[in-house]
């Protein structure tokens, strides 16, 4: 399959996960076709994917994933979808739940209706999150999210993801509807928006401002470089089982503070730059992935994820890469400083 010629079609492949795996799978898969759907939310930046937008083998077309007709022409000539649009930040979700429940749920549900109605679709892939599944305790260093813990979303954003998850598989179930579930750590890596808390953090220490830590900064993240990030989605569109859920994890965990402590010694900043705020409400302690599913079955493992190696690599990329997030970083939001 990997040299045959494809033709798929990406939601949000103009925002950060999205861009990178367009740019990965056109290197990877150089046959392959890639139409990029996206409606250019505060999230979608063409900038993105400037270095592709004139090749043959990459359409963009600007379209909001709650429009069945829209879709339906896009999707004409698709045998794959990759689903990944979707509003992404939790601190907006707690500010205003509305846009994350109409994109992330009944977005869904009209992209899922119209890959039915086609009929054409061979894979269906949802990109979800390790979120889904609640918090961690920080005293049980032994427990990890497997595919089989029990849901328990704590935000607007991980509730309406989990909703965008379970109806994706009931399309699998009630319809035969080809779709496989992943779902991720957090990423790192070029093209993020400077509203996640790395390029937030270093975008703002490039100009001298202090960095935002919620509460007592003792949360934990797993940090998954973004490139294996789509070498996995790649591996679950080609390989994956319909109807399974996919666990994607970095296996590298790293309290706020001790991340925020690395940021600041690979720029050459002190302590003092840290600028303890309220914390997140609902901010859940620790998440950890258990990857052995999708590399025991797929043979996918993380490689470009070393830290703090990988994560210099992005701060470099940032300090040169100025004139792609200084115009995001003056737009309004809730954490942006
Ligand atoms: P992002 O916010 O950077 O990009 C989202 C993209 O979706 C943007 O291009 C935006 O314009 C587009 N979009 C939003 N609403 C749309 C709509 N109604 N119709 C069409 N396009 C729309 O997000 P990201 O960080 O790249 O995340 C991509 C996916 O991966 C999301 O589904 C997210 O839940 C998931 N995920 C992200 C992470 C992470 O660490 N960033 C981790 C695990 C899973
Ligand atoms: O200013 C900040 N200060 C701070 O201490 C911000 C923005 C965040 N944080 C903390 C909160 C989290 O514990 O840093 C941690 C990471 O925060 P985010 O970058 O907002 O990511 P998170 O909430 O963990 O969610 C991310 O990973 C899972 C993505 O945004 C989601 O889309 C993905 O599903």
């Amino acid at each position: 399959m990997a040299g045959s010629e494809r033709r798929i079609l990406i939601t949000g492949g103009a925002g950060f996960i999205g861009s990178n795996f367009v740019r990965f799978v056109m290197h990877e898969r150089p046959r392959w076709r890639i139409v990029n759907y996206d409606a250019l939310t505060y999230a979608g930046n063409p900038a993105n994917l400037a270095d592709v937008a004139d090749d043959p083998r990459y359409e963009f077309v600007h379209g909001d994933i709650r429009d069945r007709d829209d879709l339906v022409h896009a999707l004409s000539g698709c045998d794959s979808v990759v689903h990944f649009a979707a509003e992404s930040h939790v601190d907006r979700s707690i500010a205003d739940a509305s846009p994350f429940v109409s994109t992330n749920v009944l977005g869904t549900q009209v992209l899922l209706d119209a890959c039915r109605e086609l009929g054409t679709i061979e894979r269906f892939v949802h990109i979800g999150t390790d979120e889904v599944y609640g918090e961690l305790p920080l005293d049980r260093p032994d427990l990890k999210f497997t595919e089989q813990t029990p849901l328990k979303p704590n935000s607007p954003y991980s509730a309406s993801k989990a909703a965008g998850d379970l109806l994706a598989l009931s399309y699998h179930t009630t319809f035969g509807l080809p779709v496989v579930v992943t779902r991720c750590s957090n990423n790192f890596g070029p093209y993020q928006y400077p509203e996640k808390v790395i390029p937030l953090f270093v975008t703002n220490l490039i100009d001298g401002q202090k960095v935002p830590l919620y509460g007592d900064g003792l949360n934990v993240r797993d940090w998954l470089h973004v490139i294996d990030h789509c070498e996995a989605v790649l591996a679950v569109l080609e390989r994956g089982e319909l109807g399974e859920v996919y666990n994607i994890g970095g296996n590298n965990e790293q309290s706020n503070i001790k991340l925020t402590h690395t940021i600041l010694d690979l720029i050459g900043c002190g302590k003092d730059m840290i600028q303890p705020v309220e914390d997140r409400l609902g901010h859940d302690r620790r998440y950890a992935i258990d990857s052995t599913k999708i590399q025991s079955e797929l043979g996918w493992r993380a490689t470009r994820s070393t830290w703090p190696e990988a994560l210099a690599q992005t701060i470099d990329w940032y300090k040169s890469n100025e004139s792609w997030w200084r115009p995001l970083k003056q737009r309004t939001s809730p954490t942006v400083a």
